[in-house]
Order: structure tokens, then C-alpha cells, then sequence
């Protein structure tokens, strides 16, 4: 709901960031992180508003941050690709592929090293699994048994680029295998699975069992980056995104919580109209909010000598 809002909004042309939706992944972000503690640790990547929010990131300090307010998650100098809220240990993300996943084996190894057992989670994509970091961190975690979880969201496309042009025919999950990292595979649109893979994998982490790879399958809707539909491109056709779109995640899950009787249409409008609100509070109060001031170019920035400004 929060990115149909940014879909609505994106026109006005106010928020001037790029930003990539991840309409259609819900399942993936909240089945992980439901798992989570709050002291567990959590790096995404440049799709990663739905890993902020279901870490329990601040939704105002988000809005803001799109808009490039001084009062934004990372203070209006990062923009959608660059979230964090230490608050909550969502410790950020990058658009470098494959980039924040060996931060998170050195937050894994802070962890091991102060004898805590907080876990850390890595997100990334398909095509960051293509990058020589995976491995390095695979095998680092691997060897430490260090307490860290690899999720990659293959949603079978890099850009406009599918999978079978870029990778021989063999699983993902299978790259983690190869440094002996416990690796399985599970359909990410379904919510439900998700949750009940994660927390085996959280539990067994937690224990000090060492790093579990996951590839979770899954299906962006709108184009790699903005807010519309490409079908036009033709790199993929709409019947491709229909097949997926009738399985949508939320649907699924809705539709199983009304049979089960844990949740009634009642309820269910009722959290619609509330999150509805609280978008619109986001929204208002970014758009209220002040651009940073022209000091604040320098502060957090680090200089050749390696002080900070
Ligand atoms: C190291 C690096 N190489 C190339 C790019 C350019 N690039 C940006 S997004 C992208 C594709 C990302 O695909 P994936 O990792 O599967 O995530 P998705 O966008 O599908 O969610 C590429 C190649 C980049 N940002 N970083």
C-alpha cells in the first residue's frame, strides 16, 4: 500500500530519487523479518522499502527520506536506495550489487565476537548472486559459522536481462552448497511459507549452527526502476506477469486467514483504512517537512584524512 501511494505520488515529480518498487514481493520482506528480533541486524539492497518497513522502520522518516527532507531516515541525502534506522538495527542498503552482504558477515562476526545472539540478514537479488562478494562472504561465514542469514529474492530478472541469459541452468540455493552453507529453496509467494522456513533457519542461526542460504522465488510487477508497468520493452509479456499476478502474495494470504477464521473482511477493511491513514500522516509530514540545510552537505561526509567534517 505504501508503494501505491509512491506510485500515485511519483508524477508530481516531487520525490526526484529513483526508486524501485517491490510490488508483488511483500511475501519475502515480512515472512524473513516476522522472525526477527529487534537487536537482529538487517542490510538490503536498492528494493528495499519492504525490508525498512517490515524491520520495523519508521514509515514517516521513510516518506521523508523520498522526499529528500532533512527530516528523512538518512537525514534527505539518501534518498529510496539508501535507508537505515539504527533504532531498529536496519543497518542499510546500497545499490552496489552483492554490496551490503559482506557488511553483514561483519556484523554476523561482531556479533559471534562479543558473544551475543543476535543474527544478521542479508537481502539481495539474483543478479548480486552473480557478484565474486557472494562467494567470499559465503565461504567467510561458512568457515566462522558465523550467525547470519542469506536471502536471495530471485525474481528471475536483472534489469531488463532474464536469468537464462545470464546464469547456466542450476538453482541459485546451489552456490551456497558449494562453501557448505545450509541452502534451500522456497516458493516466495507464499507468506506462510516463507515465515515457517526463516524461523527454522532464525532458530537454527540463534543456536551458533552458523550461516543458512535461502532463495526465495519471486515476481517484481512494475518496471526495474519507477513506478509503471514496461511491458512494452518487451524483454517479459503480460501474460508472464498475469500467471504471477493471480497468485499475488497477499491475496493468498488474506484469502487463508479468512478460512482459517482468524481474520473477517470487517477486520481486514478496517486495517486497510488504518494503514491508509497512517500513509496519508507519512506523506504530509514529509511534504511539510524542511529540505536540509546547505551545512548539512558536509556532515557525515568523510574527508582524505579519514575525519569525519
Ligand atoms: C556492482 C553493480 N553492477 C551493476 C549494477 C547495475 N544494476 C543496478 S540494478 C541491477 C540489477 C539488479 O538485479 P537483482 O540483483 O536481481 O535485483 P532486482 O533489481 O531484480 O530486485 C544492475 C545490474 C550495480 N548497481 N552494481
Amino acid at each position: 500500500m505504501v508503494e501505491e501511494k509512491i506510485v500515485e505520488l511519483y508524477p508530481e515529480q516531487e520525490i526526484r530519487c529513483p526508486t524501485h518498487l517491490s510490488i508483488g514481493e511483500e511475501a519475502t520482506a515480512v515472512g524473513v523479518c516476522e522472525n526477527l528480533r529487534q537487536d537482529d541486524m538487517v542490510f538490503g539492497y536498492h528494493r528495499s522499502h519492504a525490508h525498512y518497513l517490515a524491520k520495523g522502520g519508521n514509515l514517516k522518516a521513510f516518506m521523508a527520506e523520498l522526499y529528500g527532507k532533512a527530516t528523512g531516515c538518512s537525514r534527505g541525502k539518501g534518498g529510496s536506495m539508501h535507508l537505515i534506522d539504527i533504532s531498529v538495527n536496519f543497518l542499510g542498503t546500497t545499490p552496489i550489487l552483492g554490496g551490503t552482504v559482506p557488511l553483514a558477515v561483519g556484523a554476523a562476526l561482531s556479533s559471534q565476537m562479543q558473544g551475543k545472539d543476535n543474527i544478521a540478514v542479508a537481502f539481495f537479488g539474483d543478479a548480486a548472486a552473480e557478484e565474486g562478494i557472494i562467494h567470499e562472504s559465503l565461504n567467510f561465514a561458512s568457515l566462522k559459522k558465523l550467525p547470519v542469514l542469506f536471502v536471495c529474492e530471485n525474481n528471475l530478472y536483472s534489469v531488463q536481462t532474464p536469468l537464462s541469459a545470464r546464469q547456466p541452468e542450476r538453482e541459485i540455493y546451489l552456490l551456497g552448497k558449494a562453501h557448505a552453507v545450509d541452502s534451500y529453496l522456497a516458493d516466495g509467494y507464499d507468506a506462510l511459507k516463507v515465515y515457517e522456513i526463516a524461523k527454522k533457519a532464525v532458530e537454527k542461526i540463534r543456536a551458533g549452527n552458523g550461516p543458512i542460504f535461502l532463495e526465495l522465488l519471486t515476481y517484481r510487477w512494475r518496471e526495474h526502476c519507477g513506478p509503471n508497468y514496461d511491458f512494452e520493452l518487451g524483454y517479459r509479456n503480460e501474460v508472464e506477469f498475469l500467471k504471477w499476478k493471480e497468485k499475488d502474495p497477499i491475496k493468498k494470504l488474506k484469502e487463508e486467514m479468512l478460512e482459517a477464521n482468524i481474520l473477517s473482511n470487517e477486520e481486514f477493511e478496517g486495517m486497510r483504512e488504518e494503514i491508509n491513514r497512517e500513509i496519508e500522516d507519512a506523506v504530509s509530514f514529509a511534504k511539510d517537512s524542511p529540505f536540509p540545510e546547505k551545512d548539512e552537505l558536509y556532515s557525515n561526509v568523510y574527508s582524505e584524512q579519514g575525519h569525519e567534517k
